[in-house]
């Protein structure tokens, strides 16, 4: 009777497990926009997302890898600031980045963000008194 090796399978399987259980490397090079305008919509809002406020490279290590949105937290020093990344009114408004200690690079960021009114403006026109004729 012979007797199967599945030595070699098996250290292919662990190798393979190994490789599938790293963890993505999310090493960044990145710098805040210093002045951004933004365009609000009809509630006089924008949601602000990484990409929107920094420039650089998101993966530095050249793994394919980019930190998710998610790893990243957006404050926007405006009215409301509890919204986070919800950029509310007109005006200029500093904002701070900051990401998730698993996010290799330098320290938080921050810029200065404008929000404009985008929306086209409605003219009133008053109805005009009929004349009789
Ligand atoms: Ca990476
Ligand atoms: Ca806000």
């Amino acid at each position: 009777m012979k007797r199967i090796n599945y030595f070699p399978l098996l250290v292919a399987l662990m190798f393979s497990a190994l490789v599938q259980a790293q963890d993505p490397v999310y090493e960044v090079n990145l710098a805040s926009i210093a002045f951004l305008s933004i365009g609000l919509d009809e509630n006089c809002q924008a949601e602000i997302i990484p990409s929107m406020v920094l420039s650089g490279d998101f993966d530095v290590d050249g793994d394919g890898f980019s930190p998710p949105d998610s790893l990243f937290t957006i404050v926007i020093f405006d009215g409301d600031q509890t919204n986070g990344n919800i950029l509310d009114g007109c005006g200029e408004f500093n904002y701070n980045v900051m990401w998730d200690p698993s996010v290799i690079g330098p320290d938080d960021l921050d810029g200065l963000i404008t929000g404009e009114d985008d929306t086209p403006a409605i003219f009133v026109v008053p109805p005009t008194a009929q004349t009789g004729l």
